[in-house]
Protein backbone atom coordinates (compact mmCIF):
# COMPACT_ATOMS: atom_id res chain seq x y z
CA UNK A 1 0.00 0.00 0.00
CA UNK A 2 2.67 2.86 1.20
CA UNK A 3 4.89 1.17 -1.70
CA UNK A 4 1.95 2.07 -4.41
CA UNK A 5 1.69 5.26 -2.71
CA UNK A 6 5.48 6.14 -3.51
CA UNK A 7 4.90 4.66 -7.14
CA UNK A 8 1.85 7.00 -7.80
CA UNK A 9 4.20 9.90 -6.18
CA UNK A 10 7.22 9.24 -8.38
CA UNK A 11 5.01 8.77 -11.48
CA UNK A 12 3.67 12.12 -10.63
CA UNK A 13 7.01 13.83 -9.95
CA UNK A 14 8.85 12.62 -13.20
CA UNK A 15 5.47 13.59 -15.14
CA UNK A 16 5.64 16.96 -13.82
CA UNK A 17 9.34 17.75 -14.21
CA UNK A 18 9.30 16.26 -17.70
CA UNK A 19 6.92 19.25 -18.69
CA UNK A 20 9.36 21.51 -17.19
CA UNK A 21 12.05 20.29 -19.17
CA UNK A 22 14.28 17.70 -17.14
CA UNK A 23 14.43 13.70 -18.73
CA UNK A 24 13.04 10.78 -16.80
CA UNK A 25 16.48 9.77 -16.43
CA UNK A 26 17.86 12.95 -14.78
CA UNK A 27 14.68 13.01 -12.46
CA UNK A 28 15.57 9.51 -11.20
CA UNK A 29 19.34 10.32 -11.42
CA UNK A 30 20.22 7.59 -13.88
CA UNK A 31 22.07 9.41 -17.04
CA UNK A 32 23.67 7.06 -18.58
CA UNK A 33 27.33 7.94 -19.47
CA UNK A 34 28.13 9.38 -22.67
CA UNK A 35 30.36 6.04 -23.15
CA UNK A 36 27.45 4.16 -23.01
CA UNK A 37 25.15 6.13 -24.47
CA UNK A 38 26.46 5.44 -28.29
CA UNK A 39 25.59 3.28 -30.89
CA UNK A 40 28.83 1.34 -30.73
CA UNK A 41 28.98 -1.28 -27.99
CA UNK A 42 31.63 -0.36 -24.80
CA UNK A 43 34.65 -3.08 -25.45
CA UNK A 44 36.49 -4.58 -22.88
CA UNK A 45 39.71 -7.03 -23.21
CA UNK A 46 40.22 -9.24 -20.00
CA UNK A 47 43.87 -10.37 -19.85
CA UNK A 48 44.50 -13.34 -17.73
CA UNK A 49 48.11 -14.65 -16.82
CA UNK A 50 46.39 -18.01 -14.77
CA UNK A 51 43.34 -19.87 -16.25
CA UNK A 52 43.65 -22.99 -13.60
CA UNK A 53 41.34 -24.47 -11.77
CA UNK A 54 37.71 -23.99 -10.74
CA UNK A 55 38.31 -20.51 -8.93
CA UNK A 56 39.22 -19.00 -12.20
CA UNK A 57 37.17 -20.69 -14.42
CA UNK A 58 34.43 -19.21 -11.86
CA UNK A 59 35.85 -15.62 -11.47
CA UNK A 60 35.46 -15.91 -15.33
CA UNK A 61 31.88 -16.58 -15.83
CA UNK A 62 31.14 -13.58 -13.17
CA UNK A 63 32.76 -11.21 -15.46
CA UNK A 64 30.98 -12.08 -18.46
CA UNK A 65 27.34 -12.42 -16.68
CA UNK A 66 28.55 -8.77 -15.75
CA UNK A 67 29.46 -7.72 -18.94
CA UNK A 68 26.62 -8.76 -20.77
CA UNK A 69 24.34 -7.61 -18.32
CA UNK A 70 25.42 -3.83 -19.17
CA UNK A 71 26.03 -4.68 -22.66
CA UNK A 72 29.72 -4.66 -22.58
CA UNK A 73 31.43 -6.13 -25.54
CA UNK A 74 34.21 -8.44 -23.70
CA UNK A 75 36.92 -11.23 -24.65
CA UNK A 76 39.57 -12.86 -22.33
CA UNK A 77 43.13 -12.89 -23.69
CA UNK A 78 44.18 -16.29 -21.62
CA UNK A 79 48.14 -16.75 -21.06
CA UNK A 80 47.98 -20.30 -19.11
CA UNK A 81 50.33 -19.59 -16.31
CA UNK A 82 53.18 -18.09 -18.90
CA UNK A 83 53.66 -14.58 -17.84
CA UNK A 84 55.98 -13.66 -21.09
CA UNK A 85 52.38 -14.45 -22.69
CA UNK A 86 50.49 -12.31 -20.59
CA UNK A 87 52.93 -9.26 -21.87
CA UNK A 88 52.44 -10.65 -25.40
CA UNK A 89 48.70 -10.26 -25.03
CA UNK A 90 48.53 -7.30 -23.12
CA UNK A 91 50.52 -5.12 -25.87
CA UNK A 92 48.16 -6.88 -28.38
CA UNK A 93 45.30 -5.67 -26.10
CA UNK A 94 46.63 -2.25 -26.04
CA UNK A 95 47.00 -2.29 -29.70
CA UNK A 96 43.43 -3.23 -30.25
CA UNK A 97 42.57 0.20 -28.51
CA UNK A 98 39.71 -1.23 -26.36
CA UNK A 99 37.83 1.26 -24.09
CA UNK A 100 38.97 -1.09 -20.73
CA UNK A 101 41.37 -3.94 -19.97
CA UNK A 102 40.74 -5.83 -17.01
CA UNK A 103 44.09 -7.50 -15.44
CA UNK A 104 44.52 -10.12 -13.32
CA UNK A 105 47.35 -11.43 -11.86
CA UNK A 106 51.07 -10.94 -13.20
CA UNK A 107 53.82 -9.26 -11.19
CA UNK A 108 53.60 -6.00 -10.90
CA UNK A 109 57.73 -5.53 -13.41
CA UNK A 110 56.09 -7.42 -16.25
CA UNK A 111 52.71 -5.26 -16.16
CA UNK A 112 53.22 -2.20 -15.08
CA UNK A 113 54.83 -0.39 -17.46
CA UNK A 114 52.01 -1.14 -20.03
CA UNK A 115 49.75 -0.86 -17.85
CA UNK A 116 50.47 2.79 -17.10
CA UNK A 117 51.05 2.69 -21.62
CA UNK A 118 47.41 2.01 -21.66
CA UNK A 119 46.28 4.41 -19.33
CA UNK A 120 48.64 7.69 -20.65
CA UNK A 121 46.22 6.35 -24.30
CA UNK A 122 43.22 6.94 -22.53
CA UNK A 123 42.16 2.92 -22.00
CA UNK A 124 40.57 2.40 -18.31
CA UNK A 125 42.41 -0.20 -16.71
CA UNK A 126 41.23 -2.04 -13.81
CA UNK A 127 43.03 -5.03 -12.17
CA UNK A 128 42.51 -8.08 -10.15
CA UNK A 129 45.16 -9.51 -8.00
CA UNK A 130 47.83 -7.58 -9.57
CA UNK A 131 50.00 -4.84 -7.51
CA UNK A 132 50.11 -1.49 -9.92
CA UNK A 133 51.54 1.58 -8.63
CA UNK A 134 49.09 4.07 -10.34
CA UNK A 135 46.72 6.21 -8.61
CA UNK A 136 44.60 5.97 -12.01
CA UNK A 137 44.52 1.89 -12.03
CA UNK A 138 41.99 0.41 -9.58
CA UNK A 139 43.38 -2.90 -7.84
CA UNK A 140 40.56 -5.65 -6.92
CA UNK A 141 41.86 -7.67 -4.36
CA UNK A 142 39.65 -10.54 -1.62
CA UNK A 143 41.35 -9.02 0.60
CA UNK A 144 43.86 -11.28 1.08
CA UNK A 145 45.66 -9.74 4.42
CA UNK A 146 42.73 -10.81 5.98
CA UNK A 147 42.59 -14.17 4.34
CA UNK A 148 45.80 -14.78 6.23
CA UNK A 149 44.06 -13.85 8.92
CA UNK A 150 40.86 -15.38 9.30
CA UNK A 151 42.05 -18.77 8.05
CA UNK A 152 45.12 -18.66 11.07
CA UNK A 153 42.77 -17.60 12.95
CA UNK A 154 40.80 -20.36 12.66
CA UNK A 155 43.97 -22.45 13.16
CA UNK A 156 44.96 -21.42 16.02
CA UNK A 157 41.83 -21.58 17.74
CA UNK A 158 41.09 -24.55 16.51
CA UNK A 159 44.23 -26.44 17.63
CA UNK A 160 44.48 -23.95 20.48
CA UNK A 161 47.69 -22.74 19.38
CA UNK A 162 49.48 -26.01 18.85
CA UNK A 163 50.59 -27.40 15.83
CA UNK A 164 52.91 -28.95 13.70
CA UNK A 165 52.47 -27.73 10.05
CA UNK A 166 53.23 -28.06 6.70
CA UNK A 167 52.56 -24.84 5.17
CA UNK A 168 51.93 -24.87 1.23
CA UNK A 169 52.33 -21.31 -0.44
CA UNK A 170 54.13 -19.92 -3.51
CA UNK A 171 55.84 -16.60 -2.88
CA UNK A 172 55.98 -14.14 -5.61
CA UNK A 173 51.98 -14.26 -6.53
CA UNK A 174 50.35 -10.76 -5.12
CA UNK A 175 47.52 -12.37 -3.25
CA UNK A 176 49.50 -14.82 -2.14
CA UNK A 177 52.41 -12.73 -0.76
CA UNK A 178 49.83 -10.90 1.38
CA UNK A 179 48.43 -14.22 2.41
CA UNK A 180 51.85 -14.72 3.97
CA UNK A 181 52.12 -11.38 5.76
CA UNK A 182 49.42 -12.14 8.05
CA UNK A 183 50.32 -16.09 8.30
CA UNK A 184 53.93 -14.81 9.29
CA UNK A 185 52.42 -13.10 12.53
CA UNK A 186 50.22 -15.91 13.75
CA UNK A 187 53.57 -17.69 13.69
CA UNK A 188 55.32 -14.64 15.68
CA UNK A 189 52.13 -14.40 17.94
CA UNK A 190 51.60 -18.44 18.86
CA UNK A 191 54.97 -20.05 19.17
CA UNK A 192 53.36 -23.35 19.69
CA UNK A 193 52.50 -23.46 15.89
CA UNK A 194 55.73 -24.79 14.07
CA UNK A 195 56.29 -24.78 10.48
CA UNK A 196 57.65 -27.82 9.88
CA UNK A 197 58.53 -26.99 5.92
CA UNK A 198 57.17 -24.77 3.54
CA UNK A 199 56.53 -26.13 -0.15
CA UNK A 200 54.58 -25.42 -3.64
CA UNK A 201 55.38 -24.71 -7.34
CA UNK A 202 53.05 -23.10 -9.93
CA UNK A 203 53.19 -25.22 -12.35
CA UNK A 204 50.71 -27.01 -15.53
CA UNK A 205 49.45 -28.97 -12.86
CA UNK A 206 49.71 -27.41 -10.12
CA UNK A 207 47.13 -29.51 -8.15
CA UNK A 208 48.80 -32.90 -9.19
CA UNK A 209 52.25 -31.94 -8.69
CA UNK A 210 51.42 -30.69 -5.37
CA UNK A 211 50.49 -33.89 -4.29
CA UNK A 212 52.98 -35.79 -5.32
CA UNK A 213 55.11 -33.52 -3.18
CA UNK A 214 53.41 -33.98 -0.38
CA UNK A 215 53.36 -37.32 -0.46
CA UNK A 216 56.93 -37.24 -0.26
CA UNK A 217 56.60 -34.61 2.81
CA UNK A 218 53.98 -36.88 4.73
CA UNK A 219 56.87 -39.80 4.80
CA UNK A 220 59.32 -37.51 5.86
CA UNK A 221 57.47 -35.45 7.94
CA UNK A 222 55.60 -38.08 10.24
CA UNK A 223 54.38 -35.79 13.27
CA UNK A 224 52.76 -33.04 10.87
CA UNK A 225 48.73 -32.35 11.75
CA UNK A 226 48.06 -29.43 9.85
CA UNK A 227 48.07 -27.73 6.70
CA UNK A 228 47.57 -24.83 5.63
CA UNK A 229 47.19 -23.84 1.99
CA UNK A 230 47.11 -20.35 0.43
CA UNK A 231 45.45 -21.40 -2.96
CA UNK A 232 42.66 -24.23 -3.25
CA UNK A 233 44.62 -25.64 -5.98
CA UNK A 234 47.88 -26.66 -3.65
CA UNK A 235 44.76 -27.97 -1.06
CA UNK A 236 43.35 -30.13 -3.59
CA UNK A 237 47.14 -31.91 -3.83
CA UNK A 238 47.57 -32.10 -0.25
CA UNK A 239 44.36 -33.50 0.40
CA UNK A 240 44.22 -35.68 -2.29
CA UNK A 241 48.01 -37.17 -0.98
CA UNK A 242 46.51 -37.12 2.82
CA UNK A 243 43.87 -39.10 1.99
CA UNK A 244 45.85 -41.70 -0.45
CA UNK A 245 48.69 -42.03 2.83
CA UNK A 246 45.09 -42.90 5.04
CA UNK A 247 45.90 -39.81 7.17
CA UNK A 248 42.69 -38.58 7.05
CA UNK A 249 42.54 -39.11 10.89
CA UNK A 250 45.52 -37.27 11.48
CA UNK A 251 46.09 -34.22 9.36
CA UNK A 252 43.45 -31.42 9.32
CA UNK A 253 44.04 -28.78 5.97
CA UNK A 254 42.85 -25.24 6.27
CA UNK A 255 42.86 -23.59 2.76
CA UNK A 256 41.97 -20.91 0.75
CA UNK A 257 38.49 -20.63 -1.90
CA UNK A 258 35.73 -22.54 -2.34
CA UNK A 259 34.19 -23.75 -5.45
CA UNK A 260 31.80 -26.57 -6.56
CA UNK A 261 34.28 -29.37 -6.69
CA UNK A 262 36.22 -28.09 -3.49
CA UNK A 263 32.99 -28.20 -1.67
CA UNK A 264 32.30 -31.86 -2.68
CA UNK A 265 35.79 -32.46 -1.39
CA UNK A 266 35.14 -31.10 2.19
CA UNK A 267 32.33 -33.05 2.48
CA UNK A 268 33.69 -36.73 1.64
CA UNK A 269 33.35 -39.20 4.68
CA UNK A 270 36.72 -38.43 7.15
CA UNK A 271 37.67 -35.72 4.43
CA UNK A 272 40.54 -33.88 6.35
CA UNK A 273 39.70 -30.84 4.52
CA UNK A 274 38.58 -28.77 7.84
CA UNK A 275 37.77 -25.05 6.44
CA UNK A 276 38.50 -22.48 3.47
CA UNK A 277 38.16 -18.88 3.55
CA UNK A 278 36.59 -17.61 0.80
CA UNK A 279 34.87 -14.95 -1.85
CA UNK A 280 32.75 -16.39 -4.16
CA UNK A 281 34.70 -16.27 -7.67
CA UNK A 282 31.43 -15.15 -9.81
CA UNK A 283 30.81 -12.16 -7.61
CA UNK A 284 34.52 -11.27 -7.76
CA UNK A 285 34.91 -11.71 -11.50
CA UNK A 286 31.60 -9.21 -11.24
CA UNK A 287 33.27 -6.52 -9.14
CA UNK A 288 36.09 -6.53 -11.37
CA UNK A 289 33.96 -5.96 -14.86
CA UNK A 290 31.81 -3.47 -12.91
CA UNK A 291 34.29 -1.39 -11.67
CA UNK A 292 36.41 -1.22 -15.19
CA UNK A 293 32.62 -0.03 -16.71
CA UNK A 294 32.63 2.52 -14.01
CA UNK A 295 36.14 4.01 -14.95
CA UNK A 296 35.16 4.03 -18.50
CA UNK A 297 32.08 6.29 -17.54
CA UNK A 298 34.01 8.53 -15.73
CA UNK A 299 33.26 7.05 -12.32
CA UNK A 300 35.87 7.12 -9.58
CA UNK A 301 35.43 3.58 -8.08
CA UNK A 302 37.96 3.95 -5.65
CA UNK A 303 41.72 2.78 -5.26
CA UNK A 304 41.66 -0.29 -3.78
CA UNK A 305 38.95 -2.28 -4.12
CA UNK A 306 38.58 -5.19 -1.34
CA UNK A 307 35.95 -7.90 -1.69
CA UNK A 308 35.22 -9.46 1.85
CA UNK A 309 36.38 -13.30 2.19
CA UNK A 310 33.85 -15.43 4.83
CA UNK A 311 35.42 -18.49 7.01
CA UNK A 312 33.53 -21.40 5.79
CA UNK A 313 33.79 -24.72 7.70
CA UNK A 314 33.18 -28.35 7.02
CA UNK A 315 30.65 -28.63 9.93
CA UNK A 316 28.90 -25.88 8.32
CA UNK A 317 28.38 -27.22 4.83
CA UNK A 318 27.39 -30.72 6.55
CA UNK A 319 24.87 -28.50 8.90
CA UNK A 320 23.52 -26.68 5.95
CA UNK A 321 23.36 -29.30 3.42
CA UNK A 322 25.23 -27.30 1.33
CA UNK A 323 26.63 -29.33 -1.42
CA UNK A 324 27.56 -26.76 -4.35
CA UNK A 325 27.87 -23.02 -4.31
CA UNK A 326 24.45 -22.03 -5.16
CA UNK A 327 23.86 -23.39 -2.14
CA UNK A 328 26.64 -22.03 -0.36
CA UNK A 329 25.61 -18.62 -1.23
CA UNK A 330 22.21 -19.33 -0.22
CA UNK A 331 23.16 -20.58 3.43
CA UNK A 332 25.61 -17.67 3.54
CA UNK A 333 24.22 -14.36 1.69
CA UNK A 334 27.39 -12.56 2.42
CA UNK A 335 29.14 -14.54 0.39
CA UNK A 336 27.02 -13.02 -2.95
CA UNK A 337 26.71 -9.60 -4.60
CA UNK A 338 28.87 -7.88 -3.53
CA UNK A 339 27.68 -3.90 -2.87
CA UNK A 340 30.83 -2.88 -4.46
CA UNK A 341 31.54 -0.71 -7.13
CA UNK A 342 27.31 0.00 -8.14
CA UNK A 343 26.09 2.81 -10.38
CA UNK A 344 22.38 4.44 -10.30
CA UNK A 345 23.04 4.15 -14.58
CA UNK A 346 23.96 0.42 -14.21
CA UNK A 347 20.26 -0.75 -12.84
CA UNK A 348 18.87 1.44 -15.94
CA UNK A 349 21.78 0.06 -18.35
CA UNK A 350 20.85 -3.45 -17.36
CA UNK A 351 16.88 -2.79 -17.23
CA UNK A 352 17.50 -2.29 -20.95
CA UNK A 353 19.58 -5.01 -21.74
CA UNK A 354 17.89 -7.38 -19.98
CA UNK A 355 14.63 -6.79 -21.86
C1 LIG B 1 48.23 -18.30 -7.96
S1 LIG B 1 47.20 -17.09 -7.31
C2 LIG B 1 45.83 -17.99 -6.82
C3 LIG B 1 44.83 -17.15 -6.13
O1 LIG B 1 44.28 -16.21 -7.00
C4 LIG B 1 43.02 -15.83 -6.48
O2 LIG B 1 43.25 -14.76 -5.62
C5 LIG B 1 42.52 -17.04 -5.75
O3 LIG B 1 41.97 -16.73 -4.50
C6 LIG B 1 43.68 -17.97 -5.66
O4 LIG B 1 43.91 -18.46 -4.36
Amino acid sequence: MFRNKLNLISVFAALVLLVIGFSPATVQGQDIPEAFAGDEPVEIIVVRQLADGAFMSRYLAGVGSMAEELGIEWKEFNARGDEAEMVTQLENAISEQPDGILVSHGSSEAVTQLINQAVEQGIAVATFDTIVDNPAVPEIEQDDLRIGYEIMKHVALETRGEANLIYLNILGIPPLDKRDRTYQDFLWRYPGISELTMAGALTESTAADTQTRMEALLGEFQEVDVVVAMWDELAKGAVRAIDQAGLNEFVDVYAVDVSDENIALMREDDSPWEAVVATDPFNTGRVGMRVTAALIAGEDPGKFILVEPQLITRDFLLENNVTNMDELVGALPALGESDIAWFDWMYRLMGENME
